[in-house]
């Protein structure tokens, strides 16, 4: 079935838990090549399972140390972790992901880790478009937990927390600024608040700084217990951390929240991905005849818009 050829093997493999398949599954979605639509209609079915977590905070806060902390916890409490190292920056593995994958060498040969970074940059058809991709393939290859770990630039944050279910915003003594933060607008897209660095004196400070900025704006009631204090370097509250995060999976779960998250991102990346599609139209010969029909004055802008949705797009996928 589907494509001649080997990428329609892929399927099955990745869903049984191959990792070859898994890493050559995400090659094939990031670079769109010939059959990554048949991969990712085969794998629809199967997802749900993983508990999408985004990961941001200024440069320097810990992200990387964090994660690789919360692998190892999540390791020794039984369940699986696969961690997405989104750089937008990069064109390819560029020097801080290449360090982020050598924290990780304590877990090489354990099936129950997967490391993958991706250069957003090259990624075809958008950022937020190439991670939600990534983020399905690591789902249906049946990881209980993934990890999205972003550079806490603004936008790129934003639009990564948006194909998560939970996102943790990291702050530490000496870098990163709570109010950077505010301005980029990722605390309003943070579920639980990290102070990082906890074995630094000045942690706590920082730690009641933010809950006093933070009560300007969230409700008062639970907020002590999303701020969370960590220290990747000897590992206190990241076993705090990871059970907030399991219990914030099954709350969303029991509530319905998380089918309402699922619906969100679906209304998104469908946006997107029209948009995409609408974007090679317009990249095709014939948007010229449109734009000649405007520039003639025959056809407004909005009714070639129009046009274009009608166009039939010659059987092409
Ligand atoms: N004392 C202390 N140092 C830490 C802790 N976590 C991380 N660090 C140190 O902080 C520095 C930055 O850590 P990273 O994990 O690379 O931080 P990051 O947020 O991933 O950095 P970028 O990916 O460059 O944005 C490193 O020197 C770490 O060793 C911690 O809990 N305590
Ligand atoms: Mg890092």
């Amino acid at each position: 079935m589907g494509t001649p050829g080997h990428d329609s093997d892929l399927l099955q493999p990745l869903l049984d838990g191959d990792r070859r398949a898994l890493a050559r599954s995400l090659t094939l979605v990031e670079s769109r090549g010939p059959g990554f639509r048949n991969l990712l209609r085969g794998i629809a079915p199967r997802l749900g399972r993983a508990h999408r977590v985004g990961v941001t905070g200024a440069p320097g806060v810990g992200k990387s140390s964090l994660v690789a902390a919360l692998v190892a916890t999540a390791r020794n409490n039984g369940m699986s972790i696969a961690v997405l190292a989104v750089d937008p920056t990069s064109p390819f593995t560029g020097g801080a992901l290449l360090g982020d994958r050598v924290r990780m060498t304590d877990h090489v040969g354990d099936e129950g880790v997967f490391v993958r970074s991706m250069a957003s940059r090259g990624a075809l058809g958008g950022l937020s478009t190439a991670t939600g991709d990534a983020l399905d393939v690591l789902d249906a290859a049946g990881f209980d937990l993934i990890l999205t770990e972003t550079v806490g630039a603004g936008q790129v944050d934003v639009e990564v927390a948006h194909e998560s279910e939970t996102t943790l915003v990291l702050f530490a003594p000496g870098a990163g600024d709570a109010i950077q933060a505010m301005k980029s607008g990722l605390m309003e897209v943070a579920d639980l608040w990290v102070v990082n660095k906890a074995d630094d004196v000045r942690a706590e400070k920082v730690r009641a700084d933010l809950v006093g900025s933070l009560s300007l704006h969230e409700p008062p009631d639970d907020l002590e217990e999303r701020v969370v204090l960590t220290s990747a370097k000897d590992g206190s509250g990241v076993g705090d951390l990871l059970e907030k995060l399991c219990a914030r999976r099954a709350e969303l779960e029991s509530s319905g929240a998380r089918g309402d998250l699922a619906r969100g991102r679906i209304r998104r990346r469908l946006t997107a991905a029209a948009r995409d599609l609408v974007s090679e139209r317009l990249l095709g010969s014939a948007a010229d005849s449109l734009i000649d029909a405007v520039v003639t004055g025959e056809r407004s802008v909005h009714d070639a818009a129009e046009d274009i949705l009608r166009t039939d797009d010659g059987g092409r996928s």
